[in-house]
């Protein structure tokens, strides 16, 4: 069995490669969907809607696809009116429970309206994590709203919420419930209906360089953190008006502690905080524990923290000399006292840089914050200096990154094990598109290297969304992370876990098919079973440590085979199905074959298959099984 099944696996080679890359699914005038919920619906795991600009009225829908990319083109967003439509009574898009990731850049949002009033341009149910990126959300009853989920993580940068609140003060621009990490940068949230201009429950919270403005509106507080948790707000705007409704500027566990909030560290650094036409509560806080305050302009009057063990340093009360107030331009004139008056903010005792490295750019921008001898006070840093180091802002257009790291085969793990075949998704991950074309695999392909805690990575594909590489053999378990290299520029890192094994079944494009051969090497398919007994041929990933071990790129051997070593078991519809052979395909590279007896008792049909190894178990994918052979 195991002979004849090896000359299959060379004939796989001439497919397999091509299978493994995600759909790009194009939404506009002329192009194959015309409504972005029809092409959200027929997404699969890791695939990428690209958006033409237009307007998009009532296309509302709930979210269900893993690691997806719903991503604007063009430099006008397109824009999703809710019309008097909603998903699910909650909002305009509603990323659900399984999304894992959800990603959307460069869209507007607008009009979400709900009986409860709390209708959300994205709303996130428990589990679903978000990123944003170069959005706009306004006169919506909330921007944003995300439920409750302890391993959520919530980052939204370079994006715009204006007008938002159904008026009542319990909907707000933005509104984050208990998650793990919530992180706000670059982005400008202005003029809320009676709400906050910000909101946020999250465990860890990270309020970066961000302008913060309820200019004339009547809106509450401008940054609430209901319930305390570990929180930076550094290098921000923070301004409001005489007709804000409530004075306070940031609250501060004013709702009390929360069991998702165990830390109240609270670290107020380099803002420019301005109240106009009122006295201000600048920092309203019902935590006794030392707040931190450093390099902090508080202009207009008012109680700076209403907490006595408050540590304050290089602070600045008044009015330092801004450019132009009346156009809420903050920035500091030359021969400003405020110039050259800061000192460096230091780490926090868990090592977290307090330092600025960015400043706003308006509207919605993280600029580099010029490095100067002395740091200035407040969010901006006046005059010429070099600038700090670090990644380019790129406002405005997608930030270049890794957004999800996973496994090569289904897409829906972030899962990997040494030798397994990953895949890195986000945008600027190359500039061209490339595929090796030989083995071992190349280090480098279309300028792009990745390298797997610091050991260089074998590439199979690079695109600007999509990479292809494989983990290397020689890499430890433990946390994984990936650096990739673009013509000599490095890109931020991105993180994935790296088990001892990490199966998971190749599928074909927009299915949960698995790709598989029936004992003659014909393909499994629904008109092509695999009869009960007869042995059905899987190709997966990730099956860890073999017993001829293969350098990282290159290809499984023939004589002898290489065999997983760790403990393994299969199921087919749920009965135990016994494993003839589980180990690397022979020709491929990173690839690996489970030859396995289709239970005798199955019925005919789709049935799901289930390798484990090492206790992980892989995804479920759908193979066929033919009638049983009359006797
Ligand atoms: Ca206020
Ligand atoms: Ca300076």
């Amino acid at each position: 069995m195991i002979s004849k099944s090896l000359r299959l696996a060379l004939a796989a080679c001439l497919w397999l490669p091509s299978l493994t890359t995600a759909a790009v699914l194009e939404v506009g005038p002329g192009k194959q969907f015309s409504r972005i919920c029809q092409a959200i619906g027929e997404a699969r795991a890791g695939d990428v809607v690209e958006v033409q600009p237009g307007i998009y009225n009532g296309d509302v829908c709930q979210i269900r696809t893993r690691n997806l990319t719903i991503r604007g083109m063009g430099s006008t967003r397109a824009s999703v009116r809710a019309a008097g439509q909603n998903a699910g009574g909650k909002g305009i898009w509603v990323a659900t429970s399984t999304v894992g990731t959800l990603t959307v850049e460069n869209i507007e949002f607008s009009g979400a309206k709900v009986s409860d009033q709390n209708g959300a341009g994205i709303r996130a149910d428990p589990n679903a994590s978000l990123v944003i990126r170069n959005c706009h959300f306004h006169d919506n009853e909330n921007g944003i709203l995300v439920s409750s989920s302890p391993e959520a993580t919530i980052t939204i940068e370079n994006s715009i919420f204006e007008d938002n609140g159904a008026g009542d003060g319990l909907s707000h621009n933005l509104y984050v419930n208990h998650v793990k990490q919530f992180v706000f940068r670059g982005n400008y949230s202005a003029r809320s209906k009676r709400g906050h201009l910000l909101k946020s429950r999250a465990t860890e919270n990270h309020i970066l360089y961000n302008r913060m403005t309820q200019e004339t509106a009547i809106g509450s507080y401008e940054i609430e953190i209901s319930n305390g948790g570990r929180t930076y707000i550094i290098g921000n705007v923070i301004q409001q008006g005489a007709a804000s409704e409530n004075n306070g500027m940031i609250g501060y566990r004013l709702e009390g502690g929360h069991e998702m909030n165990p830390s109240q560290e609270l670290y107020v650094i380099n803002n420019t905080f301005v109240t106009q036409g009122q006295q201000a509560r600048f920092i309203n806080t019902r935590s006794t524990f030392p707040a931190v305050l450093r390099n902090n302009i508080f202009t207009g009057g008012g109680t700076e923290i209403n907490n006595e063990n408050a540590t304050k340093s290089n602070n600045f009360t008044g009015n330092p000399g801004y450019v132009n107030e009346e156009s809420l331009n903050f920035t500091l004139r030359p021969g400003s006292p405020a110039v050259n008056a800061g000192a460096d903010p230091g780490a926090t005792t868990g090592g977290f840089t307090l330092k600025p490295t960015r400043q706003y750019q308006h509207p919605a921008c993280a600029d580099m914050r010029p490095i100067d001898s002395v740091i200035d006070i407040g969010a901006f840093e006046n005059g010429a200096g070099s600038p700090a180091s670090g990644q380019p802002a790129r406002c405005g257009t997608p930030q270049a990154g890794a957004q999800a790291v996973v496994n090569g085969a289904s897409f829906d793990s972030d899962l990997l094990a040494p030798g397994s075949i990953g895949a890195i998704f986000g945008s600027g991950l190359a500039t061209t598109t490339a595929q090796a074309s030989a083995t071992p695999l190349p280090l480098q392909l279309g300028g792009v290297a990745v390298a797997v805690n610091s050991i260089p990575a074998p590439l199979y594909f690079v695109s600007p969304a999509q990479i292809n590489f494989q983990v290397p053999v020689d890499a430890k378990a433990g946390a994984g992370a990936v650096l990739v290299t673009v013509n000599g520029s490095t890109l931020p890192p991105a993180q994935f876990r790296l088990g001892s094994a990490a199966p998971a079944i190749f599928l074909f494009p927009q299915s949960t098919r698995a790709i598989a051969q029936n004992q003659d090497y014909s393909l499994n398919a629904s008109d092509n079973g695999a009869p009960p007994g007869s042995v059905i041929i899987v190709y997966m990933t990730g099956q860890g440590a073999v017993s001829n071990p293969v350098p990282s790129g290159e290809i499984g051997p023939t004589n002898p085979l290489a065999e997983a070593l760790l403990p393994s078991s299969a199921t087919i519809g749920g009965q135990t199905a016994a494993i003839q052979f589980l180990g690397l395909a022979p020709g491929l590279v990173g690839v690996l074959q489970a030859n396995l007896v289709v239970p005798a008792a199955l019925a005919a049909g789709a049935h799901k298959v289930v390798v484990t190894i090492d206790g992980a178990a892989s995804n479920a994918a759908d193979v066929f099984v033919a009638a049983a052979a009359a006797q």
